[in-house]
């Protein structure tokens, strides 16, 4: 299956709300096993479908700790459903904002419902790395970056570093 390039900042495309799907195509198969591939290979531990180019409400994550082991997972049209009030701190990155982390402080639970391959609705509870990682992913789905979550002044130091390089690959 093919590795997809990754969108990346200040890419326009990042900042789209994703449509919904609708009935679970074949084509919607095939996007998710791109995006598991391209997530595994990137490495990363999620990916939004916006991060492919593909402005639909798919996510892929796999938050398992072994690399023999996987457990990947596809959520189509997820959506919090309830978050806990209290909150974590956990260092983030982002496939589309490459080498940039910095620590997000967002609600430590939450219950999400999505949609599976098989076109079953499904509601589950996170916490750890899984719950920081849906709300990172869920985020993109609204064109929310990680970085929006920072000062004003750290969001524009990386949002104007990040512009520089393009415009520098742009003009060679
Ligand atoms: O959506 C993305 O850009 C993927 C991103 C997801 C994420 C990471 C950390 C916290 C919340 C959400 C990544 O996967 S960045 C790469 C990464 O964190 C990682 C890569 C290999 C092994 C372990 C972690
Ligand atoms: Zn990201």
């Amino acid at each position: 299956m093919p590795i997809r390039p990754l969108v990346v900042l200040p890419d326009p495309r990042l900042r789209l709300k994703s449509e919904p799907v609708g009935a679970v195509s074949d084509d919607i198969r095939t996007l998710a096993q791109d995006m598991l591939d391209t997530m595994y290979d990137a490495p990363g531990v999620g990916l939004a479908a916006i991060q492919i180019g593909v402005p639909k409400r798919v996510i892929t994550m796999d938050v398992s700790k072994s690399e023999t082991e996987r457990n990947p997972l596809v959520l189509i049209n997820p959506e919090v459903v309830w978050a806990s009030e209290e909150t974590r701190v956990y260092e983030e990155g982002c496939l589309s904002i490459p080498e940039y982390y910095e620590e997000v402080e967002r609600p430590e639970r939450v219950r999400f419902r999505y949609t599976t391959l098989d076109g079953e609705t499904v509601e589950a509870d996170a916490d750890g790395l899984m719950a920081t990682c849906v709300q990172h992913e869920i985020d993109h789905l609204n064109g929310v970056l990680f970085i929006d979550h920072l000062s004003k002044l750290k969001r524009d130091r990386v949002t104007k570093r990040f512009a520089k390089a393009a415009k520098r690959e742009a003009t060679g």
